[in-house]
């Protein structure tokens, strides 16, 4: 076995609330069997602190964005997102991750991909996790990728350009359907607790919704107090693991999804207070196929949404969905039946942190 190094291009970069290095498809083999264990080099995994590679420790910061060129009319771009886990050697391609996804087009811009348009520019972009496909939108003044501007996302610092992502088809994104129960609401027995009403839903991002107080919580705990919270944690896996089974998802104990939300009324002027679980730890935010699912949840008669969020009345919804550190702004277009949420759009930015190459073990890269 060789004692060298391989370098592999990448770009660092902050897509939405989350961040991680970006690949040009052309530069990574294409089969997994050669591709994953370069990625789990690249971030450091296993190990909790990821202190032998780029990753940060957290869910958010182990994620890995893989950007290339449309192959099918009509589409400008793919990505493929990776989820990394800090502490274990897998690498879930299954997920998508809307935040990721906020810095493709600029990636692609970057690498010459893509070229831009004039002021703005507007790509459609097939993300392979799940065949959803996405019109995204970046400033490009005098042909170059604004970073700096004033829209601000919470749980960022600061402000930047804005990043318009335009959602077309999002249901049943990991699941066969929106609603993979067939059922909107399920009554589960919890053992040690008793019985609690969740919805399962897909729009986007498979998720399993709950009133944060049918588990004796507010839904307003800070990150910290629900993090340390092993009662409420081992209570969430529990259900997570019988709605896996349910939501058709099989034996889900290695999976990143479904994710676990607590929903509570808003408390800042919003719709909806969430606190979401990604699995097993809690989001500083919400992820963006998570804000758009819970949005869609919201609409849907019979919900456990429905009711506690306060929404506008008519066919475009501006639905304002509070987390730990702000809220996430997600509109939606109902169609005539006024249950069926035709698109989803919203607002995120991205920066490119830092260019280079990675090194990575040279056994690991075929020659
Ligand atoms: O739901 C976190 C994130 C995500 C995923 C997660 C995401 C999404 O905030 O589209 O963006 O749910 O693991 O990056």
């Amino acid at each position: 076995m060789t004692t060298m190094q391989t370098p592999i291009p990448t770009l660092f970069m902050r897509g939405g609330t989350s961040r991680g290095p970006f690949f040009n498809e052309a530069d990574l083999p294409a089969d997994p069997r050669w591709r994953d264990p370069i990625l789990l080099a690249v971030m450091g995994s296993p190990d909790p602190r990821q202190i032998d590679g780029l990753g940060g420790a957290h869910p958010l910061t182990s994620k890995v964005g893989i950007v290339g060129k449309g192959k099918t009319p009509g589409v400008d771009l793919t990505f493929l997102f990776a989820q990394i886990a800090p502490d274990k050697d897998t690498v879930d391609t299954s997920p998508n991750c809307g935040n990721m996804l906020a810095a493709a087009v600029p990636f692609a811009l970057e690498n010459g991909l893509l070229q831009a348009q004039g002021e703005y520019s507007t790509f459609r972009v097939l993300a392979l996790n799940t065949g959803m496909q996405c019109d995204i939108t970046v400033a490009t003044p005098g042909g170059q990728v604004a970073y700096s501007g004033a829209t601000h996302i919470d749980g960022v610092p600061g402000s930047a350009a804005p990043i318009t992502i335009n959602f077309l088809d999002t249901a049943g994104s990991v699941c066969a359907s929106l609603l993979p129960t067939g059922q909107i609401c399920n009554r589960l027995a919890l053992p040690g607790w008793g019985e609690i009403d969740v919805t399962c839903i897909d729009n986007g991002m498979p998720l399993v919704i709950m009133h944060a107080a049918d588990l004796g919580r507010t839904g307003h705990e800070s990150v910290a107090e629900l993090n340390a919270d092993s009662e409420l944690r081992a209570h969430l896996e529990s259900l997570r693991l019988h709605c896996g089974e349910l939501m058709g998802l099989g034996n889900v104990s290695q999976k990143s999804y479904p994710k676990m939300c607590l929903i509570a009324a808003a408390k800042q002027g919003g719709s909806i207070a969430t606190r979401c679980f990604i699995p097993h730890v809690c989001h500083d935010a919400i992820g963006v196929l998570a804000a758009v699912t819970v949005a869609t949840a919201c609409v849907l008669e019979g919900s456990v949404a429905y009711g506690l969020a306060s929404l506008p009345t008519g066919h475009n919804k501006l639905v304002s969905v509070e987390h730990p550190s702000g809220e996430f702004s997600v509109e939606l277009s109902l169609g005539a039946d006024g249950q069926t949420v035709e698109r989803a759009a919203l607002l995120r930015t991205a920066r490119l942190i830092m260019r280079g190459e990675v090194m990575v073990p040279a056994h690991l890269v075929p020659a």
